[in-house]
């Protein structure tokens, strides 16, 4: 069943006040009170929401978030059910050092619909849309991917751009990538936006590859999904980590996860800029109201907006 088009409007509404919530600390060097402010905010709003929300990717389990926290219900009504994952704030240290790049980002789906990705590392790859189904594999060298998807695209590898976080657990990718005299794109923060890149129009990345956060992947999936991009991952998981994922019925620790795996039916995805965003302006702050920018994508409707609205505060 889709999800209906009324409920675009109240999500749109959560990450807007999310957004706000964050940027009140905006350069304010401390990323914990920007944070627990937008977690407060979207909190708020989404228990306004006539539905019942289960928050599947949150802030943390029970003992380590007092807010939206895995499992927590949200809403003031028994129907509709829905699944919801929350990053109140995508990009702390964006926010906290007044940098671009800093979102609050949601996805909604019908429950059972999104993937429970523990809060741990994520292998993630990425490609745009119209492409063969499962051209790009995580267990191919780096430099086969290149070929196939320089091959798909007709053009040589050195006419792509790669996407990746700066990290130096990302050392083999690299030097793959300049063997093959790919361009790189390094990002230092904010994979959401990073994975997003790959499927949106303005983006001249081609691939997404790396090492970064599991929540963060399965709310990059939601947006990537209604756009027709491709998605593969695989959780990153220590021995302590895997009796977590255990916990949210993980049972394959090694599966490698399709972005059908991730997301299954409609999915609603909401990110409001905070800062100013590659995509969208961040926040401007007037008397009595705020102005917000927002992506939003819904699956079944294949919608795409970036909606710009006055919010009273
Ligand atoms: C990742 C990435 C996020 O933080 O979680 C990263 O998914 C943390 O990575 O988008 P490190 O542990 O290597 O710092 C973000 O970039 C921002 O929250």
């Amino acid at each position: 069943m889709p999800i209906d088009t009324s409920f675009i409007k109240p999500f749109i509404k959560a990450t807007e006040k999310a957004a706000y919530g964050a940027y009140l600390f905006k350069g304010k060097g401390d990323k914990n009170a920007a944070d627990k402010s937008a977690v407060n905010m979207m909190r708020t709003e989404l228990n306004s929401i006539k539905m019942h929300g289960k928050v599947v990717i949150g802030e943390g389990e029970l003992d380590e978030a007092p807010m939206l926290y895995i499992g927590e219900t949200l809403g003031k009504s028994k129907e509709p059910k829905f699944d919801i994952a929350v990053d109140p704030l995508e990009g702390t240290k964006f926010c906290a050092q007044g940098l671009s790049n800093a979102f609050a980002v949601m996805a909604v789906s019908e429950t059972g619909n999104l993937l429970s990705a523990p809060d741990t590392y994520m292998e993630k790859i990425v490609i745009g849309p119209n492409l063969p189904k499962g051209l790009v594999d995580l267990d191919y060298p780096i430099e086969k991917n290149i070929d196939l998807l320089a091959n798909a695209k007709n053009v040589k590898p050195s006419a792509l751009t790669a996407c990746v976080l700066d990290r130096p657990r990302h050392s083999k990718i690299i030097e793959g990538l300049k063997k093959k005299d790919v361009k790189i794109n390094f990002i230092s923060d904010g994979d959401v936006s990073g994975a997003f890149s790959v499927v949106d129009s303005k983006s001249k990345n081609d691939l997404y590859v790396g090492i970064g956060g599991g929540p963060e992947g399965v709310l990059a999936a939601a947006a990537i999904i209604c756009l027709g991009g491709q998605m593969q991952t695989r959780l990153v998981l220590t021995e302590e980590e895997k009796k977590r994922a255990a916990k949210l019925g993980v049972k394959d620790f090694n599966k490698k996860y399709s972005i059908e795996e991730m997301i299954k039916g409609d999915v609603i995805f909401c990110a409001t800029a905070v800062t100013d965003g590659d995509l969208i302006p961040g926040i401007k702050d007037f008397d009595d109201y705020f102005e917000a920018s927002t992506l939003v994508l819904h699956r079944n409707s294949n919608y795409f907006e970036k909606v710009t609205n006055k919010v009273s505060k």
